[in-house]
């Protein structure tokens, strides 16, 4: 499993060309390197690429419902690195440092689901190995956020491998895609922007470990669809708790024009290093 093949990428090929349903193909490369936060300071981060170039926003992966998913995971680390998508592959596979790993996983379910690396659990998805995959079949405008919190200190410690005491975590960066206020607002796929009577298709996984609880101004959203709470959807709200390691997919239709935040109801998530507004905190633009 975890030796490439010099055949795998043409078995891939043939595999595409043979198989009824389609097949979505993503090369992930595991890449450390450092975050860099909306301060300026550099953290010690992993994250999953869709090239050999690091970045710190893990990818949105696309697919449609029904569809073959195949990746291709490198691990350009010297750690050993395990791979799972939560929800729809039954258990992790294992990157040994600098190998290869093939992953498939067939007939994809609707959803919004946290693609991840289970290894040693918070470790490695909190030091940033945590990413979104989106099946969706519908063409509405469609933005992704991923969430994550971070404290700046176990970064470093993770980085030395030094293990970390997370009964003592205190998280004091708070990123959407990697990013923060304001720098969130220049991501095309986090900005949410629309019209009046559109309907946008907000995309939300919690890659973090605490929960945060959105609130969103002037307008309520539909959950239609809840990873943790699937008796939730059809609920109408302004603010929601998203809970680690969960997903959920809401539906805005804008009822009047206007530049409304949306933003984590927890006053702490707002700061970076204790500077405020630069925390989880994005605005919704809507044309009239
Ligand atoms: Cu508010």
């Amino acid at each position: 499993m975890n030796k490439v093949k010099w055949y795998l990428p043409i078995f891939i090929v043939f595999y595409s060309i043979c198989a009824q349903s389609t097949i979505v193909h993503y090369n992930l490369f595991v890449i450390q390197d450092s975050m860099l936060t909306v301060n300026g300071e550099k953290l010690p981060y992993v994250s999953y690429n869709l090239t050999n170039h690091f970045r710190q926003e893990n990818p949105i992966l696309n697919a449609r419902v029904g569809d073959t998913l195949t990746l291709l995971i490198h691990n350009r680390t010297n750690n050993v690195h395990q791979f799972q998508i939560q929800g729809l592959s039954k258990s992790p596979i294992e990157i040994l440092p600098k190998d290869t790993a093939f992953v498939e996983v067939k007939r994809l379910l609707e959803g919004a689901f946290i693609y991840f690396d289970p290894y040693d659990f918070p470790v490695n998805s909190y030091f940033g190995l945590s990413g979104m995959l989106v099946v969706k079949n519908h063409s509405h405008k469609s933005f992704y956020w991923n969430l994550k919190d971070h404290q700046y200190a176990l970064n470093f410690q993770l980085s030395e491998g030094t293990s970390v005491d997370w009964a003592l975590y205190e998280p004091n960066l708070f990123t959407i895609n990697g990013k923060s206020n304001p720098d969130i607002n220049i991501d095309s796929d986090a900005k949410v922007i629309g019209s009046v009577g559109d309907t946008l298709v907000i995309h939300i996984t919690n890659t973090g470990l605490g929960i945060h609880s959105l609130h969103f101004h002037g307008y309520h959203v539909e959950i239609v669809y809840s990873s943790k709470f699937p008796n939730h959807v059809g609920r109408k709200k302004d603010t929601l708790p998203i809970h680690p390691m969960a997903s959920m997919i809401l539906q805005l239709i804008p009822d009047k024009p206007g530049e409304y935040p949306v933003h984590d109801h927890n006053l702490a998530a707002l700061r970076a290093n204790k500077k405020y507004p630069k925390g989880m905190f994005t605005t919704l633009s809507i044309d009239p």
